[in-house]
């Protein structure tokens, strides 16, 4: 016998055989509404073959609710069902709970959601009696993103009062359970009423399965059915799909019926995922049309689950998602990053694939040493200070500069399995420089483009790269390169112009009788996302924090935890601004959201300390028993809570020392109230004051001009506020993300109609 055939022949011959199936995806393919996926007359025969078998207990498990099994398996005699996950069992006769529910509970969250739900069409609420589940399945797919962000947002502020209840993401669906009830429990309970050595066979296709596979015993084994092995799985076999589960428990039947049946005598057993490619989802050189474009990041626009290798669908949602999305799902594209994930070794996995993620994804996992080396070494520790003008604060060495080289070998290498050789291809940011030049080596034709989400240092700067020449050599495999701002484009022009032989010429850089096209192309956001009401879920919280600030005048600070944002410089003119004009005092509040980031790079963890203790002295100064000058909140928010705080603030005290765009600065602009907006206090030095200039500019080196200009920014009167913020919201509506991703899209299908 050969694959596994034995293995299963010894398992189906066992004289105690239980088998537990999950119901959609698995005994019946999943169809467009649960209404839609009944099983047919051979599947309830089938079932009632397996039920009635000597020796064997067939149990369904389910998410789905006992009405809905009671109507569709409940002719089957011997069957047994378990309902929402566990929290249902059905024995011989009767269901029963296997845990108690706080209705009123969920029906506070039900009240939550239904004005979410409403307002995306296609999305729907599931009430279970203990679960509620939040369908996604037919949200457009342009919004599908930004509901799931939502939604889980709204979710996760319910759970943190309600810690008895869990989170579960499912396929196209996520719902909120009672912590601790899953499916694990269905296998303890179907063991303890069958005979000891009975062994188990639980068969399933989503992560709600997994509870199952997790609860094998010894002999007993897992069967994962569909696509979904590509994620971590604790199951070891794999069938193709609903039809293959079919055959092979009716194979297990005449097995266990027919003393005859001696192999696999042409009947399919499963196959041992070990065995399976590690891209299984990848139809490896796309024969036909393939997707038209492909977009390579470092990171993909997903959050990541630790549990899970793939990344996951919480979309971390940012203009710049919001802005590709549409535009690779119009070209039916593809955006390929690292997983987060990071494997053993010294080799990149395979890349996988998930088609049903909007946008479509394609991911990596990299050797942790690379992680170290490639991201948090050579990416951060020497392009990011480099490129943001940091000298002091850069860290060459070898081995980094390897890695680095490697990983954008390994995202050239995905890409070419991913797209055909004339596909165009729009790689982001500072981590993957080199890709087009492993690219081209590949016999990759179609247009490459770059664009740079960070500054393009002076020549001075670059120079210092000791690999400078060749990074300068690969960024002219590009056939077009994007930059935030027209200095950057300068910039990039003179290192060209200074250290390679090449032509720079109006519009570009002639090079081995090529023309590379270099543009400002600035990024913008998605102003409406800004302008919304505010999310009643959002509202409790924020009213908090407002009260506590009082009727004092708003400052607000919003940045990734980052020495680029300046944030210490701030704080000093800040308490610079108290001493100066000390009449702001107890008048004043600074509120500085700090979002978490880079963690595990030594400096942003000094950058941190530096901050806390800045904070702690300035309110230990200055602050007065019922004023506190300065909070600071080492958090993320939301969009809707940050929407809220922008629209609250009087200042947007907004302050990088170097920032290649600086999205928050026009995100402001686009949440204020016109008729009585606040004043955005932009330092000259972000990329976004180029475009922003009725913003009042201010210097971030320099203390008491900055505490000046602070003053000023509170003192301004409203119409010279509202004038400013007039001009300033006509920018920030006119560039937008999606005129940013549309135009480049643009200039790059122009290559190649010019090639
Ligand atoms: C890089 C470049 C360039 C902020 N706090 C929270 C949160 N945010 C969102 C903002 C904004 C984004 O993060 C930050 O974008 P920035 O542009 O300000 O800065 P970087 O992260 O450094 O981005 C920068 C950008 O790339 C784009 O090219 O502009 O120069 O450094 O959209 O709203 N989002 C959530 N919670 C928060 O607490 N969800």
């Amino acid at each position: 016998m050969k694959n596994g055939a034995e293995h299963w022949y010894r398992l189906a011959r066992n004289p105690a055989l239980a088998l537990l199936l999950d119901y959609d995806g698995t005994l019946v393919p999943t169809a467009n509404t649960p209404e839609e996926a009944r099983p047919s007359p051979e599947v309830l025969a089938l079932l009632t073959e397996l039920a009635n078998a000597p020796g064997v207990t067939c149990a369904i498990v389910s998410g789905r609710q006992r009405e809905a099994l009671d109507e569709m398996l409940g002719s089957v005699a011997g069957l047994r069902l378990v309902a929402e996950h566990g929290l249902w069992r059905r024995g011989a006769t009767s269901w029963f709970s296997t845990a108690s529910v706080d209705m009123g509970a969920l029906d506070e969250l039900q009240t939550l959601l239904i004005p979410v739900v409403d307002a995306h069409p296609g999305s729907r609420i599931e009430r279970k009696t203990g679960a509620i589940c939040v369908h996604y399945r037919g949200v457009r797919r342009s919004r599908k993103e930004a509901f799931v962000v939502r939604v889980t947002a709204l979710l996760e502020e319910w759970l943190r009062t309600h810690p008895e209840y869990e989170l579960l993401d499912v396929i196209e669906a996520v719902e909120t359970r009672p912590r601790g009830v899953n499916k694990g429990g269905a296998v303890a309970w179907i063991r303890e009423r069958a005979e000891p050595d009975v062994r188990c066979i639980m068969v399933g296709n989503d992560v709600t399965d997994e509870d199952m596979f997790a609860a094998v015993g010894t002999g007993d084994d897992g069967i994962l059915v569909g696509p979904g092995y590509r994620r971590q799985t604790a199951a070891r076999w794999h069938l193709e799909d609903p039809a293959a589960l079919h055959t092979f428990l009716r194979w297990i039947l005449a097995v266990r019926i027919d003393e005859t049946v001696q192999d696999e005598s042409g009947l399919p057993s499963p196959m041992a995922l070990a065995s399976l490619p590690r891209q299984p989802c990848i139809e490896p050189a796309p024969e036909g049309r393939g997707p038209s474009l492909l977009a390579i990041s470092n990171r993909l626009p997903h959050l990541r689950d630790p549990s899970c290798p793939a990344p996951n669908r919480k979309q971390n949602v940012g203009g710049l998602v919001s802005a590709l999305a549409p535009v690779i799902a119009e070209r039916d594209g593809l955006w390929l990053g690292w997983s987060g994930n990071t494997i053993p070794g010294d080799q990149a996995s395979a890349v996988s694939r998930d088609r049903e993620a909007s946008p479509p994804l394609a991911w990596i996992d990299l050797p942790a040493v690379w992680h170290e080396q490639y991201y948090n070494g050579f990416c951060n520790r020497a392009l990011w200070p480099l490129f943001h003008s940091f000298p002091g604060r850069i860290r060459f060495s070898d081995s980094e500069w390897n890695a680095y080289a490697m990983a954008n070998e390994a995202f050239a290498e995905a890409a070419c399995s991913l797209v055909r050789p004339d596909a165009a291809i729009w790689v982001h940011d500072y981590h993957v420089l080199l890709v087009a030049s492993a690219l081209r080596r590949r016999g990759h034709t179609g247009p490459i483009g770059l664009f740079l989400h960070i500054p393009f240092p002076g020549a001075d700067l670059f120079e210092m790269i000791p690999w400078a020449d060749g990074l300068l050599d690969a960024l002219l495999e590009f056939d077009l390169l994007g930059f935030h701002t027209p200095g950057y484009v300068a910039n990039f022009r003179s290192c060209v112009a200074r250290m390679t032989p090449a032509q720079v010429s109006d519009d570009g850089v002639e090079h081995r009788g090529r023309t590379v096209r270099v543009a400002a192309f600035p990024l913008g956001i998605i102003p409406e996302s800004f302008q919304e009401p505010a999310d009643p879920s959002t509202a409790e919280e924020i009213a908090a924090l407002f009260q506590s600030i009082g009727s004092t005048q708003l400052v607000l600070g919003v940045d990734r935890l980052d020495y680029t944002k300046g944030i210490p410089e701030r704080l000093l003119a800040f308490e610079r601004m108290l001493q100066l004009f000390p009449s702001w005092k107890g008048r004043v509040s600074f509120v500085q959201v700090s979002v978490p980031s880079r963690e595990d790079v030594p400096e942003y963890a000094e950058q941190r300390q530096l901050i806390e203790t800045a904070v702690g002295r300035i309110n230990g100064e200055h602050g007065e028993a019922h004023w506190v000058p300065v909070r600071y909140l080492y958090r993320s928010y939301g969009r809707s809570h940050l929407a809220q705080l922008y629209r609250a603030a009087r200042v947007g005290y907004i302050t990088p020392l170097r920032d290649g765009m600086n999205l928050v600065a026009k995100e402001f602009v686009a949440a204020q109230a016109p008729e009585d907006p606040g004043v955005l206090l932009l330092s000259r030095f972000a990329g976004a004051a180029v475009e922003l200039r009725e913003a009042l500019l201010t210097n971030p080196y320099h203390t008491e001009g900055m505490a000046r200009d602070l003053d000023r920014a509170l003192r301004m009167e409203a119409p010279e506020r509202k004038a400013r913020h007039a001009a300033l919201l006509a920018t920030v509506s006119r560039t937008t993300a999606l005129t940013w991703a549309a135009d480049f899209v643009a200039a790059l299908e122009a290559v190649r109609s010019a090639a």
